[in-house]
Parts: structure tokens; sequence; C-alpha cells
């Protein structure tokens, strides 16, 4: 079993419901979804013209190796709606791998730990809720520290929890 971090988030119609349904699909397909964090509303970053997201993460536990991982996670933005769009543009879910326990992985498909983490705020704050002392495996940095430290002014409102 590996512990892992999956970050969700939509922009889309129900932001919730959608989220919702992409944690109903993952856990049906074997990742078993241990906690989850508040939910955020978040001001979009990247690509700013567009409407707030609401962003959670997740904490699981799964046998998956990061690449059919990376599929599951596909197959669920699919199941739940999502079609090809603009690039960090308006999406009805969006799922990303952000930790596999203390797991490097480069490769064209998936790059884990996330790269830019440490720059987004509605990865960090979610994330340090569940996990504030779990360090980043290059850093070594824990997520609270990451959090103290990101230069994101972005803002990111605690809606409530599930
Ligand atoms: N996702 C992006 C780009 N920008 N901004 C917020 N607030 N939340 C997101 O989930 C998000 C974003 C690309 O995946
Ligand atoms: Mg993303
Ligand atoms: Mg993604």
């Amino acid at each position: 079993m590996k512990r892992i971090y999956l970050s969700l988030g939509s922009n889309l119609g129900d932001r919730i419901r959608h989220i919702e349904r992409a944690l109903e699909y993952l856990a049906l397909a074997g990742v078993r979804i241990l906690r989850v964090s508040s939910y955020y509303k978040t001001e979009p970053v990247d690509f700013r013209p567009q409407a707030w997201f609401v962003n959670c993460v997740a904490e699981a536990d799964s046998d998956f190796m990061p690449l059919r991982l990376l599929k599951v996670c596909k197959a669920a933005e699919r199941h739940v709606g999502r079609r090809p769009g603009v690039s960090k543009g308006p999406r009805v879910v969006d799922i990303d791998i952000l930790l596999y326990e203390n797991a490097v992985v480069h490769s064209l498909e998936l790059a884990v730990p996330h790269q830019r983490m440490a720059e987004r705020r509605f990865v960090l704050t979610p994330l340090a809720e569940l996990a504030p002392e779990t360090r980043h495996p290059v850093s070594l940095v824990t997520i609270r520290e990451m959090l103290h430290a990101t230069s994101d002014r972005s803002h990111v409102i605690r809606i409530g929890s599930r």
C-alpha cells in the first residue's frame, strides 16, 4: 500500500458535486480514500480570467503504480464529464497527484511530487490541513513550512468540511 495525496479542483457547474463524484469513482476503482480536507473557494492562478475554483485534497492508500494511478485519475475526470479543453482553463474536474509516498517520478506523462505545488496556495492550504508534518521528498521541507514560505498570494477561502 502506498500513501498518496491528490488535489481535486473544479470551476464549472456544480463544483462540489463534481468533486464528490470524482471521489466516489476513485473509491470504486480501488483508491482507498482515507480523509478529505475542507473545501476551499480559490482564486484562479496561472490563467486568471476564469471562474473561481473549489479545491480540496484527498489522502488515500493505493496499490496502483504511479502511471496506473494517473490513468485511474484521468478515467475519473472523464467519468465526471471532463472533455479536452484549454490548458489551465475551465474544467469540470481536475485530479492531480501531489505526493506518492516518497517517490520521485519524472516521465513524459507524469511528474511527482507535483511540480508547482510550492507556488500554489490552493494546493498547500488543504494539504497542510491533512499532512502538515509530511516532508516534500526532494526539498525535505514540511508542507507547513512550504505554506509559510510560498510567494503565492492568491485568495483561498475555507467553505467547510464535506
Ligand atoms: N488549476 C489549474 C490552474 N489554476 N487555480 C485554482 N485556484 N485552482 C485550480 O485547481 C487550478 C487553478 C490547472 O490545473
Ligand atoms: Mg491541475
Ligand atoms: Mg491535471
